[in-house]
């Protein structure tokens, strides 16, 4: 198949779910027509059957705000023309499936066909598509999509509910390359970070409020209280500097330490005894599913579709959102029982395995692709 893939370049779930899958589409033979502003960062290197299309933006004065979208369409349409693409998956609903409604339209006064699929994930839904700004745009365009998948059954119900949208949406949860997120315990970072043996949390995120960034360091307080301990912040944003002041506040400075933006995250996850997501909204929670895969529990909060990730007294702990208090019991218990703690290690990873590895779950994709461009 030839297939153009759209989604948002830079650190996130959503352009590192489509990245990934546009890898390993095109080490089945599929040919993958990366359509983005920038290069995917998980992109970083030539990969026979991948090809990157930037859009380009051009400045005009009377154009103060980015005509992105329409820039986008027209790449597009050029990009399916040329190409002779069999279909468009696009990754985030706004505006990726606007533009392609649009490339679309444009195509069939053509007389060209091209399919289009919008993969939801997450706060296109639950957050900034339901702005009125935005809401009836996002509603119309999900619906002119030939195909719709979300990346859990809570996103699913949620874009039924929230949209009032009657549509088949097909359900593909995130997949992991279990081969790469695989425990393998690296000792001489762990040394380097926890040199008496201090027990490591870890989270990772955009530091977005809805990742409530803060609730990981105040579980750290309380988890001190118990037993020495660290936390890793991997990654960065708008709540890094009130993280950053909050740990100064509870005199943390030394024991959270904040390393920015990183790649080979499984490393630094293979160093770690425990992962928190404290999250507000979480559709799935790809970096949680990163850290079950190398064998690393994962304590977090019941929203979205984390119970669908992580089975409660199972894998993991699931609190309820702000209740810090029950995070921290949580986190100690685990870290405090050898047995208990292999035992939900052990479980972490097999679920990863079983249920979430990318060679199950890209055959679901590609399943769905035939199963659309079948559709008259
Ligand atoms: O919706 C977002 O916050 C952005 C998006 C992204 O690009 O990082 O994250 C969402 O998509 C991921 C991949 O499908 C999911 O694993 C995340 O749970 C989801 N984030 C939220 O729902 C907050």
């Amino acid at each position: 198949m030839k297939i153009g893939i759209t989604c948002y370049p830079t650190y996130g779930g959503s352009g590192v779910v489509a990245t990934e899958l546009g890898k390993v589409l095109a080490s089945k033979g599929h040919q993958i027509h990366f359509i983005s502003y920038a290069l995917p960062r998980r992109l970083n290197q030539f990969v026979e059957n991948i090809f990157y299309h930037e859009v380009e933006m051009s400045s005009y004065p009377l154009f103060e705000h980015s005509l992105y979208s329409l820039a986008l369409t027209s790449k597009m349409v050029e990009v399916v023309q040329y190409e002779k693409l069999d279909l468009l998956h696009v990754h985030y609903a706004i505006p990726h499936a606007t533009s392609a409604f649009l490339a679309k339209e444009i195509l069939k006064s053509n007389g060209i066909d091209i399919k289009i699929i919008t993969t939801l994930h997450g706060t296109d839904i639950t957050l900034v598509g339901l702005e009125p700004s935005f809401l009836p745009l996002v509603k119309f365009s999900i619906e002119q999509s030939d195909g719709v998948t979300a990346v859990s059954r809570f996103l699913k119900e949620k874009t039924i509910t929230n949209y009032g949208i009657d549509k088949q949406i097909e359900v593909i949860h995130n997949f992991i390359d279990t081969k790469l997120y695989k425990p393998t315990p690296n000792k001489q970072f762990k040394e380097h970070v926890a040199p008496k043996g201090e027990k490591i949390l870890v989270h990772t995120s955009n530091f977005r409020q809805v990742k409530r960034v803060q609730d990981a360091i105040r579980v750290l307080e309380l988890v001190k209280r118990e037993m020495p301990a660290k936390l890793m912040l991997i990654g960065d944003g708008p709540d890094r500097s009130e993280c950053e002041r909050l740990s100064r506040e509870l005199n943390l400075a030394d024991d959270v330490l904040f390393l920015g933006k990183q790649d080979g995250i499984e490393e630094i996850l293979n160093a770690s005894d425990l992962f928190l997501m404290p999250s507000q909204s979480e559709s799935f929670g790809l970096s949680a599913l990163e850290a079950m895969s190398c064998g690393i529990p994962v304590v977090s909060t019941s929203v979205g579709g984390l119970p669908e990730l992580i089975q409660h007294n199972e894998s993991g702990y699931i609190a309820e959102i702000g209740d810090v208090e029950r995070m921290a019991k949580y986190s100690i218990e685990l870290l405090s029982h050898k047995k208990k703690y292999k035992a939900f290690s052990e479980n972490s990873r097999k679920r990863s395995v079983e249920l979430f590895e990318k060679n199950i779950i890209v055959p679901q994709y590609e399943a769905y692709y035939e199963k659309i461009l079948s559709q008259k």
